[in-house]
């Protein structure tokens, strides 16, 4: 605490430029054991405690996780944070504080459940309500005409309004003093209106308005990749960008601050699209509020925010209808439309007569109902636009914005992700960081690259010994948390074979589920010899969008196959399926340093990156996987002789798409994928109900939109070249070795240097705190 002030007074004294992370999600994870570690108090808080008669593991079992975001997005912008503030970067994230963060998933009968998460029912003794800084939000309503005089400007009436009242969170760089804020909105019913409407004798009108104004931030919505178009989505994109802007315009500046100078100040870096109603509303405070020319206060605006993109998916990019934003914002739809026509007159100005691309790169989609498309909108006031690995970022480049790489090329850069290795191998795997750091000292912790120093370890036979050791430890702790958590029983030295993400086709948890399932078969017809398969735990973790309805039953499936293979004694002891439900940050950080094998096996030019493929390899997991996302790099630092890779490349798979891609083929052709899925369509894991699971078959032999049959060959073949290569011990971890020792490029210091490096200029320049 003590620390966080300083850093706040240290701040204000400087007024230095600071980054400003607008975020819908960010998925922390557990807090004690990684603020005990940032403050170095890990050691004694453990004597404290137990001279208290507490077991520190006790009181870490008791916390509960926020879970203030679905996936990757929401974990790189809590692994951001920490990287800021290890790296001493003025900053600060804004998001919003859910009342029921991502579901909690159960399983009945083997298909998922959701249950609210209600993650605050006993309070969080992590946060710190400012009611004081409270903000008030507006909206709905119309706009009328003024009379200032001034470019552009109009006045909102709105007509409903809520409170945005400020929590705070720590945040603790490692090892330095910093300690940054991570303020999230919570919406609650303005007083004023309250008040009327209860003084009126409406009590039951008065508290239906409190009701209507707290679902604002009641809670997230669980998509993951696709778009949820609903006007609460857009109603909690507005409430807490709007109260971001003004607590750092009203509450952070000094008051007599220059506008003009804002730039200096500070650079919003846009997660996604989710915050891009940021770039009107800049306008609308900066014309409307603050008299500035519409001109004066574009040239601002467009020196301010910065886009980030987290997908290649088309139907993944936000738009909202015209009617609906301009119903909830309608001094916002204005200003979108200014932006448009005046955007739109340049790009005429560029390519005079070509129809086809205004129409393409317009703001404002036409048909099949007018919408505004918020990548574009964020493409054309950003000043830098990143993708988040190589591939996606030249793809963004050459094909979903390539109009807009044509047209400001300086404006496209890329920024690989990373993650933190404080959580993700200091605390998550201690006794890997202890051999580590035995080595080579434990400046890797803020400075990763310097695993480099391992590589010559992987030669030496009693340093791979300890590190088999390790993951042998760790695979018991994983088993014990199993056992704990679900009552899963597993070997605890069989391969870990772990595929966990959200679930979606384009991730291709069904050819996973065709490779278990062509091994089962193949055992069953004699095809394979069971003393020749390898004993494997198959573990899956995944949560499906609840109104995702391939993506529930993919799951159903999974759980089917599991419990007949779990229960069939000719494969004990070989194949084990595992499916914990309600995979989160807490399970992640024993299942991680305890897996063999890391399955990244998305179609060829569909996931931006993936993290989890990273937090895999520098835990010593050897990854099979496609030539997508960040493995692309993750293949290049580690080698090809550590990394199995398979699948058509991108341009190939592209190649097939165009030329009309036939599923049915690959059934026919190919004996071994026929007899799986026949065996699926057979009813053997069904109770030999056959129509149990046809809407999955019918929809991978009809369809397979993301191409699973394609690609089910190479990757039957891929893993019996890992069967062969994980029969050595020796080499094995020799390569796991490698895979850590050349992972350190994957830290997200690393792509906070980048940002700050390729997007945020020289400044926001790291301070230090003056003292302790
Ligand atoms: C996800 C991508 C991942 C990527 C994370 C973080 C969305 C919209 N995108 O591949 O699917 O690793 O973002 O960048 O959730």
């Amino acid at each position: 605490m003590t620390r966080w002030l300083e850093t706040l007074r240290n701040q204000y004294r400087d007024q230095a430029k600071a980054v400003a992370y607008l975020s819908a999600e960010f998925l922390l994870g557990p807090q004690l054991e990684n603020s005990l570690l940032a403050a170095d108090l890990d050691g004694i808080a453990e004597q404290a405690l137990s001279e208290l008669g507490i077991n520190i593991a006790d009181l870490r079992g008791v916390e509960i996780e926020p879970g203030l975001g679905n996936g990757g997005l929401g974990r790189l912008a809590a692994c951001f944070i920490d990287s800021l503030a290890t790296k001493n970067v003025p900053s600060i994230g804004y998001g919003i504080r859910y009342e029921y963060g991502i579901f909690q998933q159960t399983f009945v009968n083997g298909r998922q459940v959701e249950k609210p998460d209600d993650w605050l029912r006993l309070g969080s003794p992590w946060e710190l309500p400012h009611p004081e800084n409270a903000i008030e939000v507006s909206f709905g309503g119309h706009t009328e005409s003024v009379s200032s005089g001034v470019d552009g400007a109009r006045h909102w009436v709105p007509n409903w309004k809520v409170t945005g009242v400020p929590y705070n969170y720590m945040v603790p760089g490692y090892g330095n003093s910093r300690v940054n804020t991570l303020r999230l909105w919570s919406a609650e019913a303005t007083k004023a209106f309250d008040l009327q409407i209860f003084n009126s004798g409406d009590y039951v009108e008065a508290v239906r308005a409190q009701t209507f104004a707290e679902n604002i931030s009641k809670v997230l919505y669980p998509e993951d990749s696709t778009p949820q178009g609903k006007e609460l989505r857009l109603q909690q994109q507005y409430f807490f960008v709007a109260c971001s802007l003004r607590d750092f315009i009203e509450q952070v500046l000094p008051a007599d601050f220059d506008l003009n100078k804002l730039p200096e100040r500070i650079t919003y870096q846009l997660n996604d699209t989710h915050p891009v109603i940021a770039v009107p509303e800049l306008m609308r405070l900066l014309v409307d509020e603050r008299s500035f020319e519409w001109d004066a206060a574009w040239a601002i605006t467009q020196k301010v925010f910065a886009y980030t993109c987290h997908t290649l998916l088309p139907e993944a990019l936000e738009v909202w209808p015209v009617e609906l934003l301009g119903k909830l914002l309608p001094r916002h739809l204005e200003i979108i439309d200014r932006i448009n026509q005046e955007f739109l007159s340049e790009v005429r100005a560029q390519y005079p007569g070509d129809d086809a691309r205004v129409a393409r790169m317009s703001i404002i989609a036409e048909a099949p109902v007018r919408a505004v498309r918020m990548a574009h909108l964020a493409t054309v006031a950003g000043f830098k636009v990143n993708g988040v690995a190589e591939l996606h970022s030249e793809l963004l480049a050459t094909k979903v914005l390539k109009d807009f790489a044509d047209m400001w090329p300086h404006k496209f850069t890329n920024v690989t992700n990373g993650v933190t290795p404080r959580r993700f191998v200091r605390l998550s795997n201690p006794k890997l960081s202890g051999l580590i750091t035995e080595a080579i000292g434990d400046g890797w912790i803020t400075d990763l690259e310097r695993l480099r120093e391992l590589e010559p370890m992987a030669e030496d036979a009693e340093f791979r010994r300890q590190f088999r050791d390790i993951k042998a430890f760790n695979k018991r702790r994983f088993a014990d948390v199993l056992a704990k958590r679900d009552g899963i029983e597993i070997a605890g030295d069989a391969m870990v074979d772990a595929m966990v993400k959200r679930l979606h086709e384009y991730k291709r948890q069904t050819l996973k589920l065709l490779h278990i399932v062509s091994l089962y078969e193949g055992i069953h017809s004699g095809r394979i010899p069971i003393e020749s398969v390898t004993p494997r735990t198959f573990v899956f973790g995944a949560k499906a969008a609840p109104g995702y309805y391939m993506a529930k039953e993919t799951i159903a499936l999974i759980n089917a196959v599991g419990s007949t293979i779990n229960n069939d004694p000719a494969v004990q002891g070989r194949l084990k399926i595992v499916f914990p439900p309600n995979y989160n940050v807490t399970l992640a950080e024993t299942l991680i340093p305890a897996a063999d094998l890391s399955e990244q096996i998305s179609l060829a030019g569909k996931e931006a990156s993936g993290t989890g493929n990273m937090k895999f390899a520098l835990n010593g997991a050897l990854t099979i996987g496609t030539d997508d996302g960040a493995n692309v790099e993750i293949r290049k630092l580690v080698g090809d002789d550590n990394f199995f890779l398979f699948g058509m490349l991108e341009p190939e798979a592209a190649a097939l798409e165009e030329k009309g891609y036939k599923p049915h083929s690959y059934y026919e052709a190919d004996p071994e994928l026929r007899a799986a899925l026949d065996m699926i369509s057979s009813g053997t894991f069904s109770g030999g109900d056959s129509s149990a699971f046809a809407p999955v078959v019918s929809n991978l032999l009809e369809s397979d939109r993301f191409m699973a049959l394609a690609d089910f060959r190479a990757y039957m073949d891929a893993q019996a070249r890992v069967e062969v290569a994980y029969a050595d011990h020796e080499e094995w971890s020799r390569s796991a070795v490698l895979n850590v020792a050349r992972s350190g490029f994957f830290s997200s210091d690393r792509s906070i240097q980048d940002y700050m490096d390729k997007i945020w200029g020289a400044k926001p320049v790291a301070q230090n705190n003056t003292s302790d």
